[in-house]
């Protein structure tokens, strides 16, 4: 397997562990397969691709991540960092303020090191992760298994079979290698021994915050007989963000697993994922391995958010250290959507880690001398910016990095991630309750923000947009038109709930703001000119540059880049993706075909926004070309950094780029009379088949050329290419 060379569906079933008879039945567009029974030597073979391996196999919960690190390393934290990491679980870190607290690894198993790296299996189905290999020297033979309980978050199963000859006669118990800031020391037993979990180990952040991790491991035979050996492992993490988890806790937990045991525990992870997948599966007829890319897509996404309590997903979610567990944009616009449309419980959670950070946003605006809330560029444990003030650069310069004072836009994608949240479930009262301090807050940010000039236009000065290429501008198109549509937003919220406070005066004000904001848009063009000044710029393309997508910056260094019209990413193009209704009706093409030649996609975030637009402007086949690009970000390691954990918006821009793009389902508002449906499907897709929650209803949509079929379990109205329709249950087709 090459580094840049996607995982092939290989044909056979999925290995488990001799004797468990658990496994399911191979499916090339549910199965993730890496690697083969005769190949890979090891780790050490190719480190980079190693470490990309990890990142597509973590298994997840939504509280622990496990990346797939193999059983054969001394607890599998190496670089790029550790191998079980915890959500919102944060430790003072020197540069990037706070990084996630690295948690044992439980999946060691002592074995040789010449161990192959053998074949994996990650199924997608019920998440469960499967390695078959062979010893160095052709002796024996490792089966091992393992899943991430999704009904108990913090819970971790690993079964494996074990050929004498591999076994280095180090303890089999235990596996759980202590790196936690706290407790030192090994907290293994021997072979053959259980129940070491009843002594939790206990990691604590300086924050309040802690974990505690129990393990227990039945070996069998008990004593050395020199046939394999059968390990069963239990992992129990018991993890706080706040306060100090309790020991009893972990003991109880443990407890229960053990009663129930791998089997059962199996069962109870198929049921579950069984119910997750049947709310928001998505299939593309005619194109297997991009349902493999996109499930692998949604798989991830769900792993990474918690369903109670309050979820920090950061960039890379759980599956790597990257970014060191930092919540930016990212989640409220890309992750964040796909959740409340497939997994409410998981979106509500997100949005929950922001309305508690609402007072340290509130800090910030005042800290500015401003009214209002200002949400951080980067967010950690209690909602201050922790973005890094300065980085390295590629020549080992020491540069600074503005964003963290500069990229204000986060302030109303946290809002408008409400907005759509509220929209697809169409819950109007997590608006007028939870949220509504948040919408009236951001709002009144923005109207303190705003710059009035003599004739009484609105302007906002020195950001930066997304396209991080051009820094410290003025009237960032993209800012100012989230700006008034949270400005807008939040009046209509106040004028619906009626006076509840001073925002009931202020209302009418955020309105006239809105409307005074200037946008960059030009009637003679179509267009919106991305900042002030930016039409001024040298009309340099991104092919001009090389090959997009590329990393711009070190091509042309940033000061030249900064002189030219080449951007990083979507940044006008964002407004027409996020909040269209607030763009000029019919601006689209014009602007898609201004920007696409300019974008070098130097982020990750940039090719399934692209894709997205593409096919709602009626340009499938070229819309395919960039989800392509946006799969193998991560699934052929495009811009290697796959190894550093996955990159989450992107697998939220591929949902969005098929849901949004492809089957054309718009949502709006909350009170969206009808749910718009205006598929474009490119030449090879003979069907696409979506499922999706729309106002608490499991809606299958498939999608054909020439029409649309709805299932749905209630009446509702839809709008399929401008031609209204009533659909009763069961559902009906709409041409
Ligand atoms: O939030 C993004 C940003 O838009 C581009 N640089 C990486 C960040 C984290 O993914």
């Amino acid at each position: 397997m090459t580094r840049s060379a996607a995982p092939a569906p290989v044909d056979g079933p999925t290995p488990l562990p001799a004797g468990t008879g658990m496994g399911l039945p191979f499916d090339p567009t549910w199965c993730l397969v890496v690697g083969d029974d005769r190949e890979g030597t090891g780790p050490a073979d190719d480190a980079g691709l190693a470490t990309v391996v990890e990142s597509w196999c973590c298994l997840a919960d939504g509280t622990v991540g496990t990346r797939g690190v193999l059983e054969d390393e001394s607890g599998g934290d190496h670089p790029p960092g550790p191998a079980v990491v915890a959500a919102g679980l944060y430790e003072p870190a020197e540069g990037v303020s706070e990084t996630l607290v690295p948690l044992p690894s439980w999946c060691a198993l002592p074995v040789a090191g010449s161990l192959r790296t053998g074949r994996r299996v990650l199924d997608l189905r019920d998440g469960v992760l499967t390695r078959r290999a062979a010893g160095g020297g052709g002796g024996g033979e490792l089966w091992s298994a393992r899943f991430a309980c999704a009904e108990r978050p913090g819970t971790g199963v690993l079964v494996a079979e074990v050929a004498a000859e591999l076994l280095t006669g180090g303890p089999v118990g235990g596996g759980c290698r202590v790196g936690g800031p706290d407790e030192g020391g090994p907290a293994g037993s021997s072979a053959g021994q259980a129940g070491e979990g009843a002594v939790p180990r206990r990691w604590r952040s300086p924050f309040g915050g802690g974990a505690l991790v129990a393990t227990d491991t039945r070996v069998t035979p008990e004593a050395r007989s020199g046939g394999p050996v059968t390990v069963e492992r239990l992992a129990v993490h018991v993890v706080s963000a706040h306060r100090a988890p309790r020991r009893a806790e972990a003991s109880r937990r443990l407890a229960r697993a053990r009663e129930l045991g791998p089997a059962a525990l199996l069962a109870e992870q198929r049921r579950a994922w069984g119910k997750r997948w049947a709310a928001a599966d998505v299939e593309i007829v005619g194109d297997p391995e991009l349902t493999l890319a996109v499930r692998f897509s949604l798989f991830h996404l769900l792993s990474s958010a918690a369903r109670r309590g309050e979820a920090a997903v950061g960039a890379r979610g759980l599956t790597g250290p990257a970014y060191a567990g930092h919540v930016f944009w990212d989640t409220d616009v890309f992750v964040l959507p796909v959740l409340a449309a497939v997994a409410p419980r998981q979106a509500r959670a997100v949005l929950e880690y922001r309305l508690r950070r609402l007072d340290a946003a509130r800090a910030r605006a005042g800290g500015n001398g401003r009214r209002g809330a200002r949400f951080p560029w980067e967010s950690a444990h209690d909602g201050r910016d922790v973005t890094p003030r300065s980085g390295v650069d590629q020549h080992g310069t020491q540069v600074p990095i503005r964003t963290g004072d500069l990229e204000e836009h986060v302030t109303a994608d946290v809002a408008w991630g409400a907005w759509r949240y509220a929209a697809w479930t169409g819950d109007w009262s997590f608006l007028t309750g939870p949220a509504y301090p948040l919408l009236v807050e951001t709002a009144r940010y923005w109207a303190a923000r705003v710059r009035r000039d003599a004739q009484g236009a609105a302007h906002i000065d020195h950001v930066i947009g997304p396209d991080e290429y051009h820094e410290d501008v003025d009237d960032n198109a993209f800012t100012n038109l989230m700006a008034r549509w949270n400005l807008r937003r939040a009046a209509e919220l106040v004028e619906r709930v009626g006076p509840r406070g001073s925002e009931a005066d202020e209302a009418g004000g955020w309105r006239e703001t809105a409307d005074a904001l200037v946008d960059g848009y030009d009637r003679a063009t179509g267009r919106y000119e991305q900042f002030a000044g930016y039409d001024r710029l040298a009309p340099v393309m991104a092919a001009d540059l090389g090959t997009p997508p590329l990393a711009a910056d070190l091509v042309l260094g940033p000061e030249r880049l900064a002189a030219t019209q080449v951007v990083k990413q979507a940044d006008v193009l964002m407004a027409h993706f996020l909040v269209p209704g607030e763009t000029e009706p019919g601006s689209l093409d014009a602007n898609l075909r201004h920007y696409l030649s300019r974008c070098a996609h130097g982020s990750s975030l940039s090719p399934s926004v692209h894709a997205t637009l593409l096919a709602r402007d009626g340009r499938p086949d070229e819309a395919l070309d960039l989800l392509a690009v946006a799969v193998a970000v991560d699934l052929e390691d495009l811009t290697e950094t796959t190894g550093g954990g996955l990159h989450l918006a992107n697998l939220g821009g591929i949902w969005q780029a098929v849901v949004h793009g492809f089957a054309g389902v718009a949502v709006e508002r909350p009170d969206d009379p009808a749910l718009v449906i205006e598929p474009h499907l490119p030449g090879g897709w003979d069907e696409l088949k979506v499922t999706v929650g729309w106002h608490g209803a499991e809606l299958h949509l498939t999608c054909r050329r020439d029409g649309v079929h709805v299932s749905s379990p209630v009446a509702l109205t839809v709008r399929v290419h401008g031609t209204v329709a009533r659909i009763e249950p069961p559902g009906r087709w709409v041409g």
